[in-house]
C-alpha cells in the first residue's frame, strides 16, 4: 500500500507535509482510509490515517478496532477515550505547516476542531489527488473487481428462474440480493433496482409493490460489493412477448453501448465517449430519450469519481481505469431500457468485466 500513498503525493505540484484522513461515524467513513490501508474488515469509525510522502502510514484507531488495524502495513496507535485521540493526533502531526485533507470526506465539525487545534497549520483540499490516483486501478484492485463482476454475472443467469407472473418488484430485488451474497458478495453495492412496466422509465427507481405482468418490461440494476470493491450491471427484459417498440428501444440501446465500447481507449477525453453515445441515440427516433451520462468510474465507491463518461468531463482516459458503460432510452408512461456493463481500459480498447448475455430480451 506504500506505493498507493506515494502515488497520491506524486499527484501534487506542491506537496503537503502530510495528508490526514479522518473518519467520523457511519456513513461518514472515507473510502480513502481503505484505499491507503488495504483493510478489508472493520468499520473504523472515529479513526484517522496520517500519510507521509515516503509512503508510511500512521493509524489512530479506537481500542475495538485494534485487532483489525493490525493487519495493515502501518504504525497503529490506539485510543480509549476521545481526548486521547486528539492527544495522539497532536503527537503524530507535530508542527506540520501544510496538511492535506479530503474536503469531500471530512465532516465540517471535525474540520473546525482541527483548525482550532492546529492554528498554525495550513489545511488544503486533496480530494482531486485521491480521485485521480484511485481512478487508475492496480493489479490487486482489478482482480477484486473482476470477482465482484463474476458474482453479478451469476445472478443475471438466475433471473429467468426468479420470475413469475404477479410477483412484486421487491420480491425480485430480494432474490437478487440474496443470490449475490450466496455467491460471495459481502453486501449489495447499492439498493437494488428491480422495476416493472412503466416504472422502468425512471432510471433511479428502486423497487416497490408493482406486480409483474405479461409482456411488460423488467429492468434489474444491481451490484456486488466484494472485499470493499463494487460491480454494477443492468439488464432489461420483456416478460413474455416483446412488441415492436420495445424491440426498437432495446436495439437502439444495444447499439449505443457498442459504440461506447468502440470509442473507449487510452488518450481520449472521457466526454468524447459520452458524446459518441448520446449523438448516436439522438440520431434515432429516440432523440432526447437518453437522459443521463454514459458511465461512471467504479471502485471502492460505486460512483468512484475521477473519470466518468459525462458531457463535461475533460479527464483523459488511461489504461487500467474501470468504468461502467450504461446507455438507456426512457419513455415516461411507457418504459425504459438500460444496458450496463463494467469495462477495464486496456492499451488498445476495453476488456468487458461483466459478461452476461444481452442478445436476448424476452424471458
Ligand atoms: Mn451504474
Amino acid at each position: 500500500m506504500k506505493k498507493r500513498v506515494k502515488k497520491i503525493f506524486e499527484n501534487f505540484k506542491e506537496k503537503p507535509d502530510i495528508i490526514l484522513i479522518k473518519n467520523s461515524s457511519e456513513p461518514f467513513i472515507d473510502h480513502n482510509f481503505f484505499y491507503v490501508t488495504g483493510l478489508e474488515k472493520g468499520l473504523f469509525e472515529g479513526s484517522a490515517a496520517v500519510l507521509f510522502p515516503d509512503g508510511n502510514v500512521d493509524l489512530i484507531v479506537s481500542k475495538l478496532e485494534e485487532g483489525s488495524a493490525g493487519k495493515a502495513d502501518a504504525d497503529v496507535k490506539v485510543y480509549k477515550k476521545n481526548e486521547e485521540f486528539y492527544e495522539l493526533l497532536k503527537d503524530t502531526l507535530g508542527s506540520v505547516s501544510v496538511a492535506g485533507l479530503n474536503f469531500e470526506g471530512i465532516l465540517h465539525r471535525d474540520f473546525c476542531k482541527l483548525k482550532d487545534m492546529f492554528p498554525k497549520t495550513n489545511f488544503f483540499d486533496v480530494s482531486e489527488a485521491f480521485a485521480k490516483t484511485r481512478a487508475v486501478k492496480d493489479a490487486s484492485e482489478i482482480n477484486i473487481i473482476k470477482k465482484a463482476c463474476e458474482i453479478v454475472d451469476k445472478v443475471i443467469g438466475k433471473i429467468p428462474e426468479f420470475l413469475h407472473e404477479g410477483m412484486f418488484e421487491y420480491e425480485l430485488a430480494a432474490e437478487i440480493d440474496y443470490f449475490m451474497q450466496k455467491n460471495g458478495a459481502d453486501k449489495s453495492a447499492f439498493e437494488t433496482i428491480s422495476s416493472f412496466g412503466k416504472n422502468t422509465a425512471e432510471p433511479h427507481y428502486t423497487h416497490g409493490d408493482t406486480k409483474l405482468k405479461k409482456d411488460d418490461f423488467l429492468l434489474c440494476d444491481f451490484g456486488a460489493c466484494y472485499r470493499r470493491y463494487n460491480s454494477d450491471i443492468t439488464r432489461t427484459f420483456v416478460f413474455g412477448k416483446a412488441n415492436d417498440k420495445q424491440i426498437d428501444m432495446y436495439k437502439t440501446v444495444f447499439e449505443a453501448q457498442k459504440i461506447g465500447f468502440e470509442k473507449i481507449k487510452p488518450g481520449i477525453k472521457a466526454h468524447e465517449v459520452h458524446d459518441a453515445v448520446s449523438s448516436y441515440v439522438d440520431g434515432t427516433k429516440f432523440k432526447g430519450c437518453f437522459i443521463h451520462s454514459t458511465g461512471h468510474s467504479l471502485g471502492l465507491a460505486v460512483h468512484d469519481g475521477g473519470a466518468g463518461f459525462t458531457p463535461d468531463n475533460d479527464v483523459e482516459l488511461k489504461e487500467n481505469m474501470v468504468l461502467t458503460v450504461e446507455p438507456g432510452v426512457y419513455i415516461p408512461g411507457f418504459g425504459g431500457v438500460r444496458i450496463e456493463d463494467d469495462v477495464l481500459i486496456k492499451k488498445d480498447g476495453v476488456e468487458l468485466l461483466t459478461q452476461s448475455s444481452k442478445e436476448f430480451i424476452e424471458i
